[in-house]
């Protein structure tokens, strides 16, 4: 560090440097990312709520109304008024807070877990739920795919072993946006009592609006009877920015285990992995969602999926081997040109490929028709070549 402080002007030019560097949503050829430019609402509300802290509740009321009433609001999205739950930084730690409810449950029914329990996870889960086995002393098993990417239930079922603590589906997996059976999934958690969580950090702003925009939705929320919690994150299809996860339960019974007390904070209890928590985060969110209202979540979805559904068509015409998008994601290979990533890459665009090597572009709201016409174009030239 400095011995001596530079002049705002300096600090800020250095800073201009840095993000000059970084690339922009809004130049829209960022095609394989699940966050978005956040509404412009939340510029002002972080300068509202800066140095707001979550983790001392007790300093805060107004903010942690704020946070009560967008979890009542991502509950009613999800099936359950009732639901309780915290805005926590992303589906990573949404996902861990999940498996860590689950755990802690099972702690406090059998005081001494001796062998490694198991979360059994469909094969397309988050790498969240890796580094949350880790970290929670967890054995992940994976559950195969059926050949439509969802998972295979039958699997499930199979695996389930005196071991097993809890399963997770997901809906709107990161790869190719498809919803597992979570009704089937539900059943044998119910059969088994075992833990179930959703992980739908990007499909939980989509499957709820995509009958809205004309295409097929799944049940996968609180209105299935063996889901004890979701992972829902504003800062993808939410509209809101980072960091902003949502993990909800059930009900507080869930919660219970996990809470810790301590003397020292105001409001001597605190519920969630982060400590010191982001009250601009929680108002920005609060914001977004009243701003939009459901309407203006289904404008959103409808552009994203028009677009989806154009260069879905427009790329098959091309010879490539598309998938039938669940969502808007959409993926596609070419048999005869393994390096179209690398040809896209060349050409600016930033892609993200399958685990089994197909193309992945997911059309958030800064796609624009356009861009969409340009990227096109260039898969013509490759096609052809
Ligand atoms: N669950 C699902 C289904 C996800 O797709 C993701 C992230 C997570 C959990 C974890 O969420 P956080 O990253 O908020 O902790 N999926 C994207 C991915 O890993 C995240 C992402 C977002 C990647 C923006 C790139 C990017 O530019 O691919």
């Amino acid at each position: 560090m400095d011995k001596r402080g530079l002049e705002i002007d300096e600090v800020l030019d250095i800073l201009k440097e840095a993000r000059k560097k970084d690339l922009k949503y809004e130049d829209g050829r960022i095609l394989g990312s699940m966050c978005t430019v956040p509404h412009p609402v939340s510029l002002e509300v972080y300068r509202l709520f800066y140095e707001t802290n979550m983790g001392d509740a007790a300093l805060f009321k107004g903010t942690k109304e704020l946070e009560k009433e967008s979890i009542r609001m991502l509950g009613a999205l999800l099936g359950n008024e009732n639901a309780c739950g915290f805005i926590v930084t992303g589906g990573t730690e949404a996902n861990l807070t999940a498996l860590w409810a689950a755990k802690s449950i099972k702690k406090s029914i059998k005081e001494d877990i001796k062998k490694k329990s198991q979360v059994i996870v469909p094969q397309s889960a988050h790498f969240s739920f890796e580094k949350a086995a880790d970290i929670l002393g967890l054995e992940i098993v994976r559950a195969r795919l059926n050949s439509d990417m969802t998972v295979d239930v039958r699997d499930i079922e199979k695996k389930v072993c005196k071991d097993t603590l809890a399963l997770v589906g997901v809906a709107g997996s990161t790869e190719y946006g498809t919803i597992d059976d979570i009704t089937a999934i539900s059943d044998i958690a119910l059969e088994n009592d075992l833990y179930l969580h959703v992980d739908a950090a990007f499909g939980g702003f989509v499957i709820p609006f995509l009958e809205d925009v004309g295409y097929r939705s799944r049940p996968f929320d609180f209105s299935i009877k063996g889901v004890n919690s979701i992972t829902i994150d504003p800062h993808k299809m939410g509209m809101a920015p980072i960091p902003s996860g949502g993990i909800l339960f059930r009900d507080r019974s869930l919660i219970e285990y996990m809470k810790t007390s301590s003397p020292y904070l105001t409001e001597k209890t605190q519920y969630t992995l982060s400590g010191t928590r982001s009250g601009a985060a929680v108002a920005s969110t609060y914001a977004v969602l009243k701003l939009l209202g459901r309407e203006g979540y289904i404008e959103n979805l409808k552009r994203c999926m028009e677009l989806t559904d154009y260069l879905y068509h427009e790329i098959k015409g091309l010879g490539f081997d598309t998938i039938n998008p669940t969502m808007n994601i959409l993926v596609f290979s070419h048999k005869d040109h393994k390096d179209v990533l690398e040809r896209l890459t060349e050409k600016g665009w930033i892609v993200s490929s399958t685990r089994r090597g197909e193309i992945r572009l997911v059309i958030m709201p800064h796609v624009t028709k356009d861009r969409a016409d340009e990227l096109l174009r260039d898969l013509e030239t490759i096609s052809w070549h």
